[in-house]
């Protein structure tokens, strides 16, 4: 491990352009569950009900309570050493990063330049206007209606099945094109496209550097794999 944890560091002191990958994995330490692991999201509920348009449809009750309650997690979570330290990475360096979770961690650790992959739990868009309103932490009634047109209220979120906003995945495909060093860190790499970044990445020349509680499909081809906890490792090896 100290032998990888050198390499890490060495590369992450010469990169000019960070592009980072991240998943629940990076807020677990902060108390955030994640989704597939032992106690995760997806062993008490079933994607298909509260993660796809068709169980929002079928019964958006059950969904506004997956996401309330995750909406309160949120709430009372607080970025954790592996937040502040990507934050502290920009200093010195271009740094983008790809987040998959929808927490806001990343932005309240006081990371600048975050691409939110799958919306934002903070976000809410009516089903019949597409009028998109920020309603930060307020505990929102479930089956909440829009003030305009007073249809049905969503989680801003990508559920499976929808496609991602595509000015954020020009965004993230830019990032994994002239990144010139890609940090994978807390995520099982199952989701696509995201899961593709860290390929991409590699293929052009980019080195990855994976930071992760196991291996996953991305350990193949990372320059360094680190196994262990991101709030842990990550101080380690990023320049303070
Ligand atoms: C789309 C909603 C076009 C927000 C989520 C190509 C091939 C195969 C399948 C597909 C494909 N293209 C599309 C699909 C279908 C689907 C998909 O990828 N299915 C998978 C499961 C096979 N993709 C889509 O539908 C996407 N849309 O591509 O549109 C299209 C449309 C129709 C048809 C075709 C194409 C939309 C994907 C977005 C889905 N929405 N979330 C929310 O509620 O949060 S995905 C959900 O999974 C979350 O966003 C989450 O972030 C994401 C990934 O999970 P992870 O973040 O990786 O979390 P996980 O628990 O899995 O892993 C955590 C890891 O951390 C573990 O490895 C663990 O060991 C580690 N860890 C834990 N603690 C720590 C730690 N590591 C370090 N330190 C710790 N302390
Ligand atoms: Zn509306």
């Amino acid at each position: 491990m100290k032998e990888n944890i050198k390499k890490a560091q060495a590369l992450l002191e010469s990169a000019r352009f960070v592009g980072v990958l991240t998943g629940a994995g990076i807020s677990a330490e902060s108390g955030i569950k994640t989704f597939r692991d032992a106690g995760g999201l997806w062993e008490d509920h079933s994607i298909d009900q509260v993660a796809t348009p068709e169980g929002f449809a079928r019964d958006p009750r059950l969904v506004w309570s997956f996401y309330n309650a995750r909406r309160k997690a949120a709430q009372n979570a607080r970025p954790n050493a592996a937040h502040s330290a990507l934050a502290r990475l920009e200093e010195g360096r271009r740094v983008a990063i790809l987040t998959q979770n929808i927490d806001g961690l990343h932005q309240r650790a006081g990371s600048k330049n975050v691409v939110e992959l799958h919306g934002s739990i903070w976000e809410v868009r009516c089903v019949g206007c597409g009028a998109l309103t920020c309603r930060f932490a307020i505990e929102l009634p479930i089956l909440p209606h829009c003030e305009n047109c007073g249809k049905l209220l969503r989680p801003h979120v990508v559920w499976f099945g929808e496609q991602l906003d595509p000015k954020v995945l020009d965004a993230a495909i830019g990032v994994v094109e002239e990144c010139d060093l890609f940090l994978v860190i807390g995520t099982s790499a199952v989701v696509q496209p995201a899961a593709s970044y860290p390929f991409l990445a590699s293929r052009r020349g980019a080195p990855v550097i994976e930071v992760n509680k196991e291996k996953t499909p991305v350990t193949a081809i990372a320059a360094v794999s680190l196994l262990g906890l991101a709030g842990e490792i990550l101080p380690q090896i990023l320049p303070d």
